[in-house]
């Protein structure tokens, strides 16, 4: 990030600037309720970093870090949903991506059969 860019909504909740609640934290993650919901279950996994602003940058960067993402995804929803959940990286704006600072969704809690919405 340039020094003239303005960071990442995400940033400012990580920098505590925005008030979210945040269900899980280490060094490198943070994972929040969304603002939101779309499901009864609906949880941001982020990494802290915005270097990488969606999951095909963070693949090609630092796969490590986006193996890490799914492991603590897997793990709240062992905590919130029986740990069956739907994984979404939205990328780009025609597929929705609205914050371009890498994110997880993680969904779960009864969802529509067959739909992937
Ligand atoms: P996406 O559309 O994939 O870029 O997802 C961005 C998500 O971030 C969207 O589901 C709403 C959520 N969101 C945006 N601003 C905030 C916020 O200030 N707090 C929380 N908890 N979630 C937010």
């Amino acid at each position: 990030m340039s020094e003239t860019q303005e960071s990442s909504i995400f940033t400012k909740i990580i920098a505590r600037e925005i008030p979210a609640d945040v269900v899980f934290e280490n060094e490198r993650i943070i994972a929040i309720t969304d603002i939101a919901p779309k499901a009864p279950v609906h949880l941001l996994v982020i990494p802290k970093t915005e270097r990488y602003r969606n999951v095909g940058e963070l693949a090609a960067g630092d796969p490590a870090l986006l193996a890490e993402v799914v492991a603590v995804s897997q793990q709240l929803a062992t905590e919130r949903s029986g740990g069956e959940f739907r994984l979404v990286f939205n990328t780009g704006p025609s597929a929705g991506q609205t914050v371009f600072h890498v994110h997880a969704h993680v969904l779960g809690g009864s969802l529509p059969e067959g739909t992937l919405g």
